[in-house]
């Protein structure tokens, strides 16, 4: 059994956090599922990074210990994992006096041991958003090239380590262990770095006092990043080298064969594959395994972060849609290695495109047949010959080469590929004619066996990315098993039990609206008057996510007709139509209501042509709060029939010869 230590990097802890950091977490979540899945032996760890500038300035700010701003925060993080079903094993924190302190004042004896510290005086540019300092030479029209502002002059003696001593060793590393950085691409850019000349790295700062007190040098702190990088062993027992957990997963610290692997943003990966493992050679212990570095969620072109002000906020998606979409958007969206745009429109395309309408329509279309055909039941027959089967062997395959090399959107291929390939063969096999045709046959278990199994091969595979709906899914297959459970073997066809309970329920992805989506978000957003609690993804006080495979819907709830002639409805007659460019859904209308003309924009493109628009008279809401859609401001909303099974839009018919402006009620 292969030991595997997955770590996300420690988050930031006074950070709130937003989908880049929802990213990192996610995608080791995958891997630390996938592993456990194939029976290995999987440690996964994340935590908070506590110490240093930032949380300092803040505090200070405030007027209390800096250890209160991170006791505030760190909920923050327990309470959105959790929600994101993160299945961590350990949860460091590096405020962690006995913990973690040892560790980092351990790695700092064992470093000066080796003669690697010395002190000197130290000026230059620190951007306290890095927590680094920058030469002249790396800042973009002299601001942070991370943060994009001026970062401060400091100057201050430090101690410092000798980095530059291990330029030789370091290039070593990489040729001899090529994959010790992945995507190959990013390896090229560390060798260059390295290569380049390195300096010797100031690792303490007397500029502040939240951190670790730095061994035999009194008045200093040690340096944020070699207190932090350190998390990865202290969580394992380290400064014990015996420490159970530390042999068992740190590579040659005892344990045969274990492997650490680091997933971090491009961002910090020059500490993690430069100073890293410069920092644990110098102390005499092994490196790890890997640096899995991936690319930046963007917005307007630029990396989304706290201080450039340009955070995704996914509150309202999540409480929407659940969890398990946005994981599941997160892992199918972003090509690994490389950048990825958020938007909201690119979820919602997606979330109708994959699961409304391909994971969970399939599912719910196959069971309510088989349910049909066999009396609420599995099928009584198996089948161990088909195009599902043939299909499911491909994919399976693909999951597993693509998770092995860290192409997590690979994975969602291959999940896509298998539904896409029930659906074929449920359209061709017809079995609803053939039940008609021929009643229930051995034929017809076999077709319904293959299609079923097929969905229950995709639960599996789901699973790691997710959970709940994978757990969902089985349930209702009549194959029930906590996603933590599963094994390899249910990788393999075959696993159905046979007439077994199916269970109908309400679909597992209600297909979204994306105009009324907009409209809604618009409307909270102009209707809170108070700020929105969280800017980035939501905290622990907001509500909870909505339950990946919701019940049947509740009755809706009653309202008076007083509440009902609040909306104010009238007849309008479209003048002028135009689809909103970058949009598949959003038609622009310009509707003309009595004198009056407005513009309103409604997701019916899919359905009507801009032709086919004109001239035609519509009911509207006409007392709407105005919403922008794609950056246009719509003042109302079309009355549209949202069809059965694909959600198009019809809009309701009007007597041509009713007067626009003339109300509905
Ligand atoms: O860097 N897109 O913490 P952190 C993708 N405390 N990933 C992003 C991102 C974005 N827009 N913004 C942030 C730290 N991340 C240190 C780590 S580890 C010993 C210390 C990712 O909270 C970022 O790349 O600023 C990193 O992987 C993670 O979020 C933590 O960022």
């Amino acid at each position: 059994m292969v030991s595997r230590y997955f770590t996300t990097p420690i988050y930031y802890v006074n950070d709130r956090p937003h989908i880049g950091h929802l990213y990192t977490t996610v995608i080791t979540d995958v891997l630390a599922r996938t592993h456990r899945l194939l029976g290995d032996d999987v440690r996964f760890l994340t935590g908070t990074d506590e110490h240093g500038q930032k949380l300092e300035k803040v505090a200070k700010a405030e007027g209390i210990d800096p250890i209160e701003v991170a006791n505030r925060h760190v909920e923050t993080f327990r309470a959105l994992w959790e929600r994101f079903d993160i299945s961590n094993d350990d949860f460091i924190r590096t405020s962690d006096r006995t913990r973690h302190y040892p560790a980092v004042a351990e790695m700092v004896r064992r470093i000066a041991a080796n003669g690697d510290l010395e002190v000197s005086r130290h000026e230059g540019w620190y951007c306290v958003g890095c927590e680094a300092f920058y030469p002249d030479k790396d800042l973009v029209d002299g601001n942070c090239p991370v943060h994009g502002y001026k970062p401060e002059l400091q100057s201050e003696e430090n101690v410092f380590f000798r980095l530059d001593r291990y330029q030789d060793r370091l290039l070593e590393l990489y040729r001899e262990r090529p994959d010790f950085v992945h995507p190959p691409t990013r390896l090229n850019e560390v060798r260059s770095f390295v290569e380049a000349g390195l300096k010797p790295l100031s690792v303490s700062r007397t500029a502040i006092t939240w951190g670790i007190p730095f061994p035999g040098h009194e008045g200093h702190v040690v340096y944020v990043w070699l207190d932090a990088l350190t998390n990865y062993i202290s969580a394992l027992g380290f400064p014990n080298d015996e420490a159970a957990e530390f042999r068992r997963f740190w590579p040659e610290a005892g344990g045969a064969g274990a492997r650490a692997v680091h997933l971090v943003g491009k961002d910090i990966l020059r500490f993690h594959a430069i100073f890293w493992p410069a920092f644990l050679m110098s102390a005499g212990l092994p490196v790890p395994s890997q640096v899995v570095a991936h690319g930046w969620w963007l917005r307007d072109s630029r990396k989304m972060s706290k201080s450039v002000g340009n955070v995704v906020r996914p509150d309202e998606l999540v409480a929407s849609f659940g969890s398990d979409a946005l994981r599941w958007f997160l892992v199918a969206e972003m090509s690994f290695g490389q950048d990825a745009s958020f938007s909201d429109e690119g979820f919602l395309t997606r979330y109708n495109a994959d699961l409304a309408n391909g994971v969970g329509n399939t599912l719910s279309r196959a069971v309510r047949m088989a349910s049909d055909a066999f009396s609420g039941k599995t099928p009584a027959e198996l089948c161990d010959d088909n195009d599902v089967l043939r299909a499911a062997e491909v994919q399976v395959a693909a999951w597993r080469e693509a998770l092995a090399g860290y192409r997590f959107e690979g994975a969602t291929d291959a999940i896509r590929a298998l539904v896409t390939a029930i659906d074929g063969y449920v359209t061709s096999k017809e079995p609803w004619k053939k039940v008609k045709a021929e009643g229930v046959t051995p034929a017809l278990h076999r077709i319904h066996f293959s299609v079923l199994e097929g969905l229950r091969l995709a639960a599996v595979m789901l699973s790691p990315i997710a959970p709940k709906t994978a757990e969902e899914m089985l349930r209702r297959l009549g194959a029930p098993k906590a996603a933590a459970d599963l094994r390899e073997a249910d990788l393999a066809w075959g696993g159905l039990p046979l007439s077994a309970p199916l269970t109908v329920g309400a679909p597992l992805f209600p297909r979204a609206d994306a105009a009324a989506y907009f409209a809604r978000k618009e409307k909270d957003v102009s209707d809170s008057t108070t700020p929105a609690p969280s800017p980035e993804v939501p905290a622990a006080a907001a509500p909870a996510a909505a339950p990946a495979a919701p019940e049947a819907p509740a009755e809706p709830a009653r309202i008076s007709v007083d509440e009902f002639f609040k909306a104010d409805l009238r007849v309008g007659e479209i003048v002028a139509a135009e689809p909103v460019p970058k949009s598949k859904k959003l038609m622009k209308m310009s509707v003309k209501s009595g004198d009056e003309v407005r513009t309103i924009v409604g997701g019916i493109a899919t359905a009507y042509t801009a032709e086919q628009l004109v001239g035609r008279k519509i009911v509207f809401v006409a007392n709407l709060a105005p919403a922008k859609l794609m950056g246009i401001e719509s003042n109302g909303m079309v009355l549209a029939a949202s069809l059965p099974e694909t959600g198009a839009p019809s809009l309701l018919m009007v007597d041509p010869s009713v007067p626009s402006g003339t109300r509905v009620k």
